[in-house]
């Protein structure tokens, strides 16, 4: 059978999606990059230019994230690792391509150690349950520290539940910095491990954690790194921090939502049984019993989100093109920025003061509830987030029910800031004044 002439020759010539990028290459400069993000440029509620402050939410994805999502299901899509078909076999080598290119980011020493997840919640789900559940015996404990994101928080409370494991906490201190001498006491318990959060969401703070990894093998735990984020805005290398698990988010660092990755040390994975069970996942299946696929396979149960490893793959070009190093300098520039704009308005009482921090600032307006904030802001064009964060015990121990978090990234710029003070003051005497 021959093509009719007029349709397309190659698969490429199918693909009708343009992206013209800048791509991260050069001097660094925000407002050439921004070019890259063709949603900064929209107007919201008719006539705001939108200021995209919620980043340590989820953040916005260059044009060439987009585009290749676009072309993968134009040009590329079929199921990976089954059949033998054109498609299925660029689809495989793609989407493993995309977890080498994962591997090198993170500084893993193996591709096998690099499991796609659908984000840092269903890695830690995964440590908990294919690690915790077998390993926790009563009276065993977990560290933890009272900055968590619950999704670090609430699977080890299913787990010490079913296993009768304690669960432990490092005390926050005043500047949202974690209490090192507390937590070196904690490990002197019968710890097994110890899980902690590289950078809170709420209180910006940077932990130590390569030398709290280094505390708690002394100790004889293993260490759960959640880098939900650091990953996106700093340099992390799994080799260097030596830590046994680390697990991120895609959307978190210009990737597709749905998409993201457990870090593991192999020899651990290796020992552990799976999480999810299906297809993918097996090596021999008899009505009676299965023996398990190779890693990373193990623990990708099902079909996978074949695009989203491929659109994280881009992302991981981008980011690199713009620097890891560029981005974590420019984004504690900018979130430094931000608190001093706060500090010079008064009533205004901002959380976290840690010496390292990372782009989120969370903080309260006295007498304006932060949610009123968040949509005083919204109607300016400039979104923020309000809420608890999904860290309800940190808000319990600064005494709030709720704050107010704008977070930057490296497409921020200061006049943003300065719309979100102006904002401020204008929530400020409509509330004051009401
Ligand atoms: N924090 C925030 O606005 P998922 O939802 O699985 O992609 O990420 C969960 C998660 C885990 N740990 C930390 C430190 C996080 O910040 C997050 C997500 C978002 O702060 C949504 S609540």
């Amino acid at each position: 059978m021959t093509t009719p002439s007029s349709a397309p020759s190659t698969l490429a010539a199918l693909v009708h999606c343009a992206c013209h990028e800048q791509g991260g290459g050069g001097p660094f400069d925000p407002l050439r990059l921004r070019k890259d993000f063709p949603i900064l440029t929209l107007t919201v509620h008719k006539d705001k230019t939108l200021a995209y402050l919620d980043n340590a939410a989820t953040t916005q994805k260059p044009a060439s994230v987009v585009c290749v999502l676009c072309e993968y299901y134009q040009a590329c899509n079929a199921n990976v690792h089954r059949s033998l078909h054109y498609l299925a076999e660029q689809a495989t080598l793609r989407f493993e391509e995309a977890r080498r290119k994962v591997q090198r980011f993170i500084g893993a020493p193996s591709e096998r150690s690099v499991i796609f997840t659908r984000g840092t919640t269903e890695g830690i789900n995964l440590v908990a349950q294919a690690w915790g559940r077998r390993n926790l015996k009563p009276n065993d404990e977990v560290v933890l520290t009272g900055m968590e994101h619950h999704s670090n928080l609430v699977p080890w409370q299913l787990v010490a539940k079913e296993t009768g494991a304690k669960l432990k906490f490092v005390p926050v201190l005043d500047d949202g910095a974690l209490d090192l001498d507390a937590y070196g006491r904690l490990l002197k318990g019968r710890v097994r491990l110890a899980a902690f959060t590289h950078i809170s969401n709420v209180l910006g703070t940077v932990n130590p954690v390569k030398q709290m990894t280094a505390m708690a093998h002394a100790a004889g735990a293993l260490v759960l790194v959640d880098a939900a984020q650091s990953v996106p805005n700093r340099p992390v290398n799994v080799a260097d921090i030596d830590c046994d698990f680390l697990a991120f988010s895609g959307h978190k660092m210009l990737g597709p939502t749905g998409i993201g990755v457990l870090y593991g040390r192999l020899e651990i994975l290796e020992r552990m049984e799976p999480f999810l069970a299906g297809g993918e996942m097996i090596n021999r299946v008899t009505l009676e019993e299965s023996t398990w696929a190779d890693l990373p396979q193990k623990f990708e149960a099902g079909t996978p989100h074949v695009s989203g490893a491929i659109g994280l793959g881009v992302a991981v070009d981008y980011l690199q093109r713009v620097g890891m190093e560029t981005i974590r300098a420019y984004d504690e520039h900018l979130a430094r920025s931000m608190i001093a704009r706060l500090d010079a308005i008064p009533g205004v009482r901002v959380f976290g003061r840690a010496p390292e921090r990372g782009g989120a600032v969370s903080f309260e307006v006295e007498g304006v509830h932060p949610h009123d904030l968040a949509q005083f802001c919204d109607k300016d064009g400039i979104a923020i987030r309000a809420g608890h964060l999904c860290a309800q015990p940190l808000m319990q121990r600064f005494g709030v029910p709720a704050v107010s978090r704008a977070s930057v990234y490296f497409y921020n710029v200061e006049e943003e800031l300065d719309r979100l003070v102006q904002s401020i003051l204008k929530a400020k005497a409509f509330f004051h004044g009401a």
